[in-house]
This record gives structure tokens, C-alpha cells and sequence, in this order.
């Protein structure tokens, strides 16, 4: 984050010194007079618990920063803190599944990650739980052990976990500036299986609508409203957050959930929009899902945008790539292209509308939420090489003792939409390419989804103003 508000800074920093209160963090931002009064706070609060009462009173929202981009990351990550004391874990926030897990001992398998695995206190979540139930929707689960709820998890990209459910607790910063504590259930899992596209991960954060997710659990227990969003920013990074007075409602554009789909978060059926005109391709059945990086189409939807967008691309200035294997579909310009802002022209917006009944409201997918520009794949091979590289943005050459690390554009465009039906799916997933530059909500009370353009690139004040 960017150094801003020195002045200010400065006086709280005097201000927290005469409190004699915890130090002060230099890196900072817009973030940080929210933790400043979290410091004020609890000094004045006698324990958590009250503190929990009292901002639960005032509904203030959850907002976890998030690190990653689309490409060439691929992935994004928030920190939890959990446990007692709480320790720090990154995991990969999920809209498309409910249950979170840490990777935990005793580690059967556990995958490369960034901490070592959680231990957990022994708190079992019993086999009748409700929270164990929602697990086993089909019924068919029998308690073995009636203390334990075991689980087990299978993502699309061929990911798992197995493991058992325990309770612990987690430390989550309030956008008050104040400390929530709940005991929330987590999965322990103690056998993980990786897949091609596996990145270190201490595990997951589901975000689903299920019971046994963190904001359904949240919202049970009275701590928050029960409304998950994500805002992503175009240059990599973003947040996550949860409660609704990060946004003014009457500014986004709601659509309702459909009731048909209570697994995913799904606008229901849509339209394809390209260049501003209906398109033949109707009743496409959409969900969002924040744990895809990319947008899939079903077969027919991605072959018609495919054509659509190689028919109206300039000869002159773009030819397919064949060499660029980054994405089935690369295209080479004049010369390498630097960002995305040297390739929209050649491109047109695409868009998805719901009619829900009502009036049709649009999802904008503009160029920039649907291409990426290709690096050079030689530096992927190593994480940490990727990771110094990232670390010099504009550079181009990073050195260190032991290697030399280009960081080569290939300067390609490549489309982010990709054949769905090719990898088993038969819903096209609206993936985190094409929600970037917006603040995209989900609203469980309410049953609504809603999406409104923003930067991502800084957490807003919450809208409404509490006096304590
Ligand atoms: C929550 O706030 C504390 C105190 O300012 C800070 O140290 C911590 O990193 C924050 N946690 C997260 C997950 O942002
Ligand atoms: C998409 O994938 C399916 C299944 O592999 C395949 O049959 C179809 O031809 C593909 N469509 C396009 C346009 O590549
Ligand atoms: C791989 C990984 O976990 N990447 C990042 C996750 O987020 C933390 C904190 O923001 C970063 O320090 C990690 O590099």
C-alpha cells in the first residue's frame, strides 16, 4: 500500500505513544486509521467478548486484503489468523464451496505450504452437528465416531482434502477498528492431494452459502450481516469482505440469486452480449466463483465468442500466435504489448444479461476482464524465482546471488475465456478475470447478487457513521 497521510500518521503515532498502546506499523494506507482505533479500542474495551457484543450491536463489516492477480500468479490469498495464540495462515479464498480448512496435523498428506500445518486443541465438532450434517447433504453418512465429523472435498482442479471438523478460534479485524473472537469450525485436514495447478497453500476459505461456512457461521452467531463480496483490482490485489456497509446499495446493480442453484452463487440465466448487441446465445446458466481464475463458457457459448472475437480482430495489427501455449488463444502484435491498455481497442466489450423476469440487468465483461498479456513461461518453473520477480515490478532483470531471473514479456494477448465443456463443466463460471475492476457482492439475506465498477485499488470507509 501506498504512504499517504503523513501528517495524520504523525499525530496518531503521537496520540498511540501517549497511550502507551502496541506499536505502530509503518506500512500503511487507508487502512490504517481503522487500525489505529482497533489499538484506542481495546484498550478501553475490558475483554473481547464485550467487544464482540458491542460491534455486533453497531454491524460492522470484515474486510480481508487480498494478494494475486489472474496471471501470471494465478491464484489470490487472504491471511486468517486462527488458533490460540493465533497464528497466521494464507489461504485461497473460495466462493464456490462452503467448508474452510487448514492443512493439519497429523499430516497423512500435506501439501508444500507457506506455514507449518495447524494443530488443532482437540475441539471435535460432534457427528450430529448441524454444521456436520450440511457436509453430508445427501444423508448417506454414518457416525462412526459420534464425536467426529470427518469430511472429505474434491475441487474442480483436482485438488482435495479429507479430514475432520474441530473449533477454534479466530482473530478477524472489524472495519470499527475493533477484534472479533468467534469459535468458528474449520476442517482439520490431514490428507491433502495436490494437482497440476496446485500453488503453496496453508488451505482453503470457503465462502459458499452452506451452513458451515465462515460467513454463515459469522452471521448465525449475530457477528455480522450475511453478505460475502470481493472487489479485485486489475493490477493484481483487492479484498475480500464480509458485512454490507462497504458499498451503497442504491448504486449497485442487483440481480436475484436463483433459488434453482442453492449450491453456487448464481444470477440464473443469461444472455451473451458482444459489442453492445444480443447474440444468438441465450439460457446460458451462470455462477460466480471466485476459486477460478478464468472464465469457462460451455462449448457452444465459447465457440461463438471465440469466432466473434477472432472475426472482428484487425488483420493488421494482431495474428494468432501458435508459439504462445500460455492459453489456447494468443495473438502477436507489431511488437510485444506491454498491458492490457495497449490491446482493448482491438477488442470488444462482451457482456452477460439476466432478465430474471424483470428489467435485464448487465455484467460488463470489457476487454481487460477477459485478455491477459503473456510473460515468458521460462521463469514459472520456480516459485521463489517468480516471487523475487514479482517483488520488482518494472524491472525487468532481478539478481541475486545465485540466479538471474528475466522477467521477459512474451507480449502476446491472450483470450481468458475458456472451453468449460473441455474440463467437465456444464455451468459457465463467471472466474475472477471478468469480476476484476468491479466490487461484486453476494447478499444471502436478501438473496440477491449485485456488481458495481470500482478500482479495488484502496478499502473503503464504511458507509455509515457510528458514534461510540
Ligand atoms: C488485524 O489488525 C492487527 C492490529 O492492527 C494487525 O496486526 C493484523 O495484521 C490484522 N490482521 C489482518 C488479518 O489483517
Ligand atoms: C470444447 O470442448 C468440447 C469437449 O472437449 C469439444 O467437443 C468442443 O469441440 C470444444 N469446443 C471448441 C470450440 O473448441
Ligand atoms: C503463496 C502465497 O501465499 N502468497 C502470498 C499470500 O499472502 C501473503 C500476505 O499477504 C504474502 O506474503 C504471500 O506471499
Amino acid at each position: 500500500m501506498k504512504q499517504e497521510k503523513v501528517g495524520v500518521m504523525l499525530l496518531l503515532q503521537v496520540l498511540v505513544f501517549a497511550l502507551s498502546l502496541c506499536e505502530i506499523s509503518s506500512s500503511s494506507g487507508s487502512y490504517f486509521d481503522q487500525q489505529q482505533q482497533y489499538h484506542r479500542r481495546k484498550s478501553m474495551l475490558p475483554t473481547e467478548a464485550s467487544s464482540s457484543l458491542m460491534l455486533n450491536r453497531a454491524g460492522s463489516s470484515i474486510v480481508l486484503p487480498v494478494d494475486g492477480n489472474v496471471y501470471p500468479i494465478g491464484f489470490y490469498n487472504v491471511t486468517l489468523n486462527i488458533g490460540q495464540p493465533s497464528k497466521p495462515y494464507f489461504l485461497d479464498p473460495d466462493t464456490g464451496s462452503d467448508l474452510t480448512w487448514l492443512q493439519c496435523e497429523p499430516c497423512v498428506q500435506c501439501t508444500e505450504a507457506p506455514h507449518p500445518p495447524y494443530r488443532h486443541t482437540n475441539n471435535l465438532v460432534a457427528c450430529k452437528d448441524p454444521l456436520c450434517k450440511s457436509l453430508h447433504p445427501t444423508g448417506d453418512y454414518k457416525c462412526e465416531t459420534p464425536e467426529q465429523c470427518d469430511y472429505e472435498i474434491d475441487y474442480a482442479d483436482g485438488v482435495s482434502s479429507m479430514g475432520f471438523l474441530v473449533k477454534d478460534l479466530f482473530s478477524l479485524n472489524l472495519t470499527n477498528g475493533g477484534l472479533l473472537r468467534p469459535h468458528l469450525a474449520l476442517g482439520c485436514g490431514y490428507d491433502q492431494s495436490p494437482s497440476l495447478f496446485s500453488h503453496p497453500s496453508d488451505g482453503m476459505l470457503g465462502l459458499g452459502k452452506g451452513k458451515s461456512s465462515i460467513i454463515s457461521q459469522l452471521s448465525s452467531q449475530g457477528l455480522v450481516r450475511n453478505v460475502v463480496g470481493h472487489c479485485l483490482s486489475g493490477r493484481g490485489g483487492g479484498y475480500f469482505f464480509f458485512g454490507n456497509d462497504l458499498y451503497d446499495a442504491s448504486r449497485v446493480v442487483w440481480t436475484s440469486m436463483s433459488r434453482n442453484h442453492p449450491e453456487h452463487y448464481s444470477p440464473g440465466f443469461a444472455e451473451l452480449i458482444f459489442g453492445g448487441k444480443p447474440t444468438e446465445i441465450r439460457n446460458l446458466l451462470v455462477i460466480f466463483d471466485s476459486g477460478s481464475s478464468y472464465t469457462y463458457l460451455t462449448s457452444k457459448a465459447y465457440e461463438a465468442v471465440t469466432s466473434l472475437v477472432k472475426r472482428e480482430l484487425p488483420r493488421k495489427h494482431l495474428r494468432e500466435a501458435l508459439d504462445d501455449k500460455t492459453l489456447p488463444y494468443c495473438w502477436s502484435g507489431r511488437r510485444r504489448f506491454k498491458s492490457i491498455e495497449d490491446v482493448v481497442k482491438y477488442f470488444k466489450p462482451l457482456a452477460l444479461s439476466f432478465a430474471n423476469g424483470g428489467k435485464a440487468k448487465h455484467f460488463a465483461i470489457p476487454p481487460e476482464a477477459y485478455l491477459i498479456i503473456s510473460v515468458s513461461p521460462t521463469f514459472l518453473f520456480s516459485f521463489v524465482l517468480f516471487d523475487l520477480c514479482l517483488s520488482c515490478k518494472q524491472v525487468t532483470v532481478y539478481q541475486n546471488t545465485q540466479t538471474t531471473c528475466l522477467l521477459q514479456s512474451m507480449g502476446n494477448v491472450c483470450l481468458g475465456i475458456l472451453n468449460g465443456t473441455e474440463v467437465g463443466q456444464s455451468l459457465n463460471i463467471i472466474g475472477d478475470i471478468s469480476m476484476l475492476g468491479k466490487m461484486v457482492v453476494y447478499d444471502n439475506e436478501k438473496q440477491l447478487i449485485g456488481w458495481v465498477s470500482d478500482k479495488c485499488d484502496r478499502i473503503p470507509k464504511p458507509k455509515t457513521v457510528r458514534i461510540w
